[in-house]
């Protein structure tokens, strides 16, 4: 009781009541799956979450943060959709001492305006693809096109130079094209097609590394599409470790996966429930796994298993 009272004084209370979330969307079905992780976290610890979709905009985002400082909430969790830009909301939420926790992408503000980041080494995630490659290979000659995230987020700067970092060394590899899909399944299949037509049909092309699964997967349609097999012809390599891509590897036509788990808000409201209680400062990133798939892990097992996870 004496906590709670000197943290009233201090303008927190003992615990979260209200958390707002301003989500950047429905691109993948990663995100899908992390909005409802984030929903049944905070349902089953009686959190009133406050959501807000922006359809992939930050002016949709801010106007939401912003929204929700005007409530009064007691924290706010953002996934940032770029990595500029955030300085003047963050500094509101600051000033109304509301803490902002950010989930799975980080932005190039001062780390001293939110209180913590929930994500994964998004680097290291794209090492981790381009080492995978560089192993698979073994030395052969090795044409590589790249389907990047959205411009400017954290997650398509970071994995194009997580790949370029782990392929450095290996003369035989070499990224040819490289475009962004914006991290969705309609994007991957539109500029896979490009890709195919621009390399003449796509006979020499020697892999695909894509920043996330569901491009992946529209790209793969647009590789059966063309008379390619992929998986065979054309090496598929992504991120995420979504259901789908199990089912895809399953049946041959995807190679390797860097799982990202969606469940970022139990940590955040770990996090929030311990400042919140005490006034415990978490560490400034809370790091989750990035953990390498292949069709040798019992991809059907994988994919189950994600069906029980929210996705
Ligand atoms: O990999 C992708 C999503 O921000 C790290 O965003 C996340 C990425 C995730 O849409 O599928």
């Amino acid at each position: 009781l004496m906590a709670g009272v000197a943290f009233a004084a201090l303008g927190t209370a003992a615990s979260a009541q209200t958390v707002g979330f301003s989500q950047i969307g429905s691109e993948s079905g990663w995100r899908a799956a992390e909005t409802t992780v984030t929903q049944q976290e905070a349902e089953a610890r009686g959190i009133d979450l406050r959501f807000s979709d922006a359809q992939q905009r930050q002016e949709n985002q801010i106007a939401a943060i912003r929204s929700f400082v005007a409530q009064g909430v007691d924290a706010i969790f953002v996934a940032p959709v770029v990595a500029t830009g955030w300085d003047s909301v963050l500094e509101e939420a600051a000033e109304a001492e509301i803490p902002v926790i950010l989930l799975d992408r980080m932005v190039d503000s001062d780390p001293s305006l939110y209180l913590t980041a929930v994500g994964s080494d998004l680097v290291h995630e794209g090492e981790v693809a381009g080492q995978w490659l560089v192993d698979e290979v073994g030395g052969e000659e090795c044409r590589v096109v790249e389907l990047q995230g959205t411009t400017g987020s954290s997650p398509a700067i970071d994995r194009a130079t997580g790949f370029r970092n782990a392929i450095e060394g290996a003369d035989n590899i070499e990224i040819v094209r490289s475009q962004t899909g914006d991290f969705t399944r309609s994007g991957g299949k539109e500029v896979m097609e490009s890709f195919l037509q621009a390399e003449g049909g796509g006979a020499d092309i020697c892999a695909l590394y894509a920043h996330n699964d569901d491009m992946a997967l529209g790209a793969i349609q647009a590789i059966n599409e063309a008379g390619l097999n992929p998986g065979e012809d054309i090496l598929i390599v992504s991120i995420d470790a979504v259901p789908d891509i199990f089912l895809a590897m399953s049946e041959g036509d995807a190679n390797a996966t860097v799982e990202l788990t969606p469940n970022m808000a139990g940590p955040a409201f770990d996090a929030l429930e311990a400042y919140m209680a005490d006034g415990t400062m978490p560490e400034k990133f809370i790091q989750t796994d990035s953990q390498l798939y292949t069709p040798e892990d019992d991809p059907m097992g994988e994919y189950e298993r994600r069906k029980d996870l929210g996705y």
